[in-house]
């Protein structure tokens, strides 16, 4: 069945498009910035792949203009939001709170604002594309986690492409 939503996603150009959130079923995502759930219809906004088939964190970022995206992993998520053309739309960005869920099947009644998580990188886990950073809302948690799986704290302030590439080499 075509929504109206969807036949409005078809024609493209429309102003009101901006509004109505395409690619994102069911929701008026402009006035709604809470995180999705995700299916196995989400496909990652940066790489393409499905994502809930794979274990370890994901993102989600909530755009200015109300579009929300999916990503497969923490990772990919701060590599579109490390992309300077993403920054200024970013109205808010979301991980999965390994503080309240587990890595191999992170549960949606637990996200997070991303800005609020401590991040642990170079640990030993592996996530959808590989290495992803392991946010947790609580820094004890963290800590045992880089206790048992090795790697480093960072808040999300001074996490960037460098501290990636020194504590978790691809
Ligand atoms: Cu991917
Ligand atoms: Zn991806």
């Amino acid at each position: 069945m075509t929504t109206r939503r969807e036949i409005l996603c078809l024609l493209g150009a429309l102003p009101v498009l901006s509004l109505v959130g395409c690619g994102e079923s069911g929701r008026d995502a402009a006035a709604d910035c809470s995180p999705l759930i995700l299916t196995d219809e989400h496909e990652c906004a940066l790489c393409g792949m499905t994502i809930v088939r794979f274990p370890g964190p994901k993102g989600q970022a909530c755009r200015r203009d109300g579009r929300q995206l999916a990503f497969c992993s923490v990772s990919d998520m701060l590599s579109w939001a490390w992309q300077p053309e993403s920054g200024p739309n970013i109205a808010a960005l979301y991980v999965h709170n390994l503080s309240h869920t587990d890595w191999d099947e992170p549960s949606d009644e637990h996200w997070m604002d991303a800005d609020k998580a401590w991040y642990v990188v170079g640990h030993d886990q592996q996530a959808a594309m590989g290495h992803s950073p392991a946010p947790f809302s609580s820094r004890d948690d963290a800590e045992a986690f880089a206790e048992r799986h090795g790697g480093q704290l960072f808040e999300f302030d001074v996490l960037d492409r460098n501290v990636i590439q020194e504590y978790a080499p691809s």
